[in-house]
């Protein structure tokens, strides 16, 4: 066969950038190199990763003791068929609010997760939405009734002043780093928030060092200058925001003095911030995973959007843009909500966080419909069981039983907060089914493992759900099954065959995933086919100030400074500061034992949370986890480069090497996230290596921490101590 030429999205990391592919006979020869500087595949072949020994290319059937890696290779019909019948005996027996679902960071078709449980009657789906960033997706339709166009990298030209608020877009988004630095050149200012000198920090006008958890703070302390200073942009806040007068005495409880104490941040450096931010306009906030996995993160996100907004930075260029619908089929529209019924939707686990459940949804989404016709996709899933919640009831049967779990891109055991609970709740399933590309520690305690499409082996649709007017298409260069080598499926094969074995199938028309973006894409007039060769479509203009025909998309029609869906909810309206669950003044017991502030998790190339760790040469550069601390606190504990150390909090500890950091705070340190060794034995003990480095085994995830309106948990501001690890068990695999 001949040599032929593909588009496919590549989803290693952010960008998902559209790449030209040679491929011949059904193999994968050449891929062309990413238009983004900072490109993680520029250390591995992609052959390396494509072609690895250790890709899933059956469906798996668990044989041994759960956890014991002992496998049956089954085909796709018996896998479906079995998981089928077993889902229908558990829904008898339990309802069907006993099965839950779990997601990853949008990798794959999320929307379809909620069709099939929507349809199946659970409200239970859940995942890593809820602390990404589909928190600030929420917070933002609440206040600003859209979620602003914040992947428009373009705007940044118009941007006089970006602040970063605990986001490091070099590591984490290079095509927003790669937008600023463009715009620097035309005298952008850049601000960064962060505790870490990060690489977006070494750059910036003005880096404010934080003591980690307080933005919130901060930010209302910067508010405080704004007002009292008069910087703020009096027209429009007259015209169109609501609750001024309530914010302005709030921020009065914030005095710089009083905040540069809870932050660590010097007062001369938040007045000097607040007046940038306010005078530099317009200016454009971003904030990232600093903020989301806060706990409390309700506030300081909430936060960012009321500084941005009450500087006049809302639809207008280079600030932030409410785009409004994409005109196609959204994923908001394919999730069915609707079929869910009244009384299966108040199950939902975590319906006492009421925000990111059903009550903040329908007060949210009604306004949203009113002003834009559609309801917003805010991260593709709209209403999430909380995932700490999850575990629990699966753990317990608390509030009652949940019996099965399916997981479809996604690694709980390393990624969720509190890994002793999430191993307790999944061996203790009566059904659980992982799809995935590898074998991870996750899918060692799975019932069922099935083996998925890779993206150069599926057709996909993209445009950041629905932030941005311009959609993208890739298709599948390779067939994901190849008959005598590997049977392989994409997600949606494996949503619809399951939906149908269930009864769903006049919700499933479409016969392949690429008569299912036809369906989408009908309204813009243009097949998926199509959309490939032409590779993307730039759906609408900007316009700025819609607002002033239509209003905005919230229950005032303003911009809500004071939110009224808070009020509703009984929450309060405006933001605050609350002193983290564990910290020097809240828990000072528990701060003497562990003195040290814990961060984690700052993304780092070449990996994506855990993905990627079993490829060869990547690890050769990369072999172990990392943790960063300051030269004075590492001297004072006796610690050099590379040793090995025990990060331990009350709930736990793991071992990292160190990396001493002159710039962190030596109250703080910050351990890498996303690490197991695939290389260590799957069977239990070891699950590959889960209980060695990753550092979800020291953080936690109770219900009472996480954020009381949203039921986002945090994943930083632990209470912790480091020691050096002395010596290892003789079979231990480090010992060697
Ligand atoms: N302590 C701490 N924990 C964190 C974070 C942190 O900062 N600190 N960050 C959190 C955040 S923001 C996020 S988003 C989460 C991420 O958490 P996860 O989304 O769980 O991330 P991964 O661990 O990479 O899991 C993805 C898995 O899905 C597989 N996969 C990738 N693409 C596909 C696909 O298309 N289909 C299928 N079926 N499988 C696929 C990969 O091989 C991998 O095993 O981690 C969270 N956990
Ligand atoms: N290479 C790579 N890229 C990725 C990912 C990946 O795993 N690898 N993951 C993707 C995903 S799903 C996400 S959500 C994004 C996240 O990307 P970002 O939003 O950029 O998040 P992080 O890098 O986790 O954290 C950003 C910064 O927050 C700082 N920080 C920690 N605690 C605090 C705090 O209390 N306050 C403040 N202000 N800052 C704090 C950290 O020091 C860090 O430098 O990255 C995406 N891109
Ligand atoms: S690895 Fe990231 S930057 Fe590189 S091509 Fe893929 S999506 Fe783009
Ligand atoms: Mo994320």
């Amino acid at each position: 066969m001949a040599k032929e030429t593909k588009y496919s999205i590549c989803f290693w990391c952010k960008p998902r950038c559209r790449l030209k592919v040679e491929v011949e006979d059904n193999r994968l020869i050449k891929m062309a190199t990413s238009p983004i500087k900072a490109c993680p595949r520029k250390y591995c072949s992609d052959l390396e990763r494509f072609y690895h020994p250790d890709r899933l290319d059956y469906p798996l059937k668990r044989v041994g003791d759960r956890g014991e890696n002992k496998w049956q290779k089954i085909t796709w019909d018996e896998a479906l068929d079995e998981i089928a019948y077993k889902l229908q005996a558990l829904k008898d027996q339990y309802g069907a609010e006993t099965l839950a679902v779990t997601h990853g960071t949008s990798r794959t078709y999320e929307e379809l997760n909620s069709r099939f449980l929507n349809l199946f009657g659970s409200p239970n789906q859940c995942g890593q939405a809820q602390i990404c960033h589909g928190n600030s997706a929420v917070v933002a339709t609440a206040l600003f009734g859209w979620w602003p166009y914040w992947m428009n990298v373009e705007k940044l030209e118009n941007t006089r002043c970006l602040m970063l608020i605990g986001r490091n877009p070099p590591h984490s988004h290079q095509t927003i780093w790669e937008g600023y630095l463009k715009a620097r050149k035309t005298g952008t200012k850049l601000i960064v928030i962060d505790p870490r000198r990060s690489e977006s920090a070494a750059e910036a006008d003005l880096w404010l060092q934080i003591r980690p958890g307080t933005d919130a703070a901060l930010l209302l302390g910067m508010m405080n200058v704004i007002i009292k200073e008069k910087l703020y942009d009096k027209a429009f806040v007259r015209d169109w925001c609501h609750g001024f007068d309530a914010l302005s005495e709030r921020v009065k409880e914030y005095p710089v003095e009083k905040v540069s104490e809870i932050t660590w941040v010097p007062a001369d450096q938040i007045v000097a911030a607040a007046r940038m931010f306010a005078t530099e306009t317009p200016s454009c906030a971003m904030e990232g995973m600093g903020v989301a996995h806060q706990p409390n993160s309700y506030s300081p996100i909430a936060a960012r959007h009321i500084i941005s907004a009450i500087v006049g930075n809302v639809d207008v260029p280079g600030g932030e843009e409410l785009m409004g619908p994409a005109p196609f089929i959204t994923e908001h529209e394919i999730e069915m909500a609707e079929a869910l019924p009244r009384e299966q939707r108040s199950k939902i686990l975590g319906n006492q966080f009421r925000l990111y459940t059903w009550p903040g949804y329908e007060l949210i989404q009604k306004n949203v419909e009113r002003v834009w016709g559609k309801r917003c996709d805010m991260f593709g899933y709209t209403c999430m069981a909380t995932a700490p919640s999850v575990y629990k009831a699966i753990a317990y049967d608390d509030p009652y039983p949940v019996r099965a779990l399916i997981t479809v891109s996604s690694n709980p055991m390393v990624t969720i907060p509190n890994t002793k609970l999430v191993y307790k709740a999944l061996k203790s399933l009566d059904l659980y089914v992982v799809a995935d590309y590898f074998m991870t520690p996750s899918a060692q305690l799975a019932d069922y493992v099935l083996p998925s499409a890779l993206w150069l082996e599926r057709s996909f649709l993209w445009n950041y759900h629905n932030t941005t007017p311009v959609i993208r298409a890739g298709e599948a260069a390779l067939p994901p099954s190849i008959p005598g080598m590997y049977d392989r499926r994409n997600d949606y094969d494996f949503w619809r065959g399951l939906g149908i074995r269930l009864g769903q199938e006049e919700y499933w028309p479409w016969e392949t995933v690429e008569d299912y973006y036809d369906y989408r894409l009908e309204p813009l007039g243009i097949t998926f086919g199509e959309l490939v060769k032409k590779g993307k479509i730039i759906t609408k203009k900007s316009e700025y100030k819609k607002y002033e025909k239509t209003g905005f998309g919230t229950p005032t029609g303003k911009i809500e400074l004071y939110s009224t869906v808070m009020e509703n909810l009984g929450y309060d309206p405006l933001p605050h500061y609350k002193e983290p669950p564990e910290s020097p003044t809240r828990t000072p017991d528990l701060a003497k034992k562990y003195p040290l502030v814990l961060i984690t998790g700052g993304r780092f190339h070449p990996f994506f949370h855990s993905e990627h760790r079993q490829v060869e040469t990547l690890r050769k550069r990369y072999p172990w986890a990392k943790m960063q601390i300051n030269p004075e606190t590492a001297r004072d504990l006796g610690l050099k480069n590379d040793d090995w150390v025990w990060i331990e909090t009350q709930h736990g500890r793991v071992m990292q090497k160190v990396l001493i950091d002159k710039d962190i705070d030596p109250r703080v340190v910050h351990a890498q996230h996303g690490w197991w060794y695939p290389e260590m034995p799957g069977e239990e003990p070891w699950l590959h290596g889960v209980w060695v480095s990753n550092i979800n085994v020291c953080t936690a995830g109770d219900e009472e921490t996480c954020d009381e309106a949203l039921g986002s948990w945090p994943l930083r501001t632990f209470q912790c101590k480091v020691y050096k690890v002395e010596s290892f068990n003789g079979d231990h695999p480090l010992a060697k």
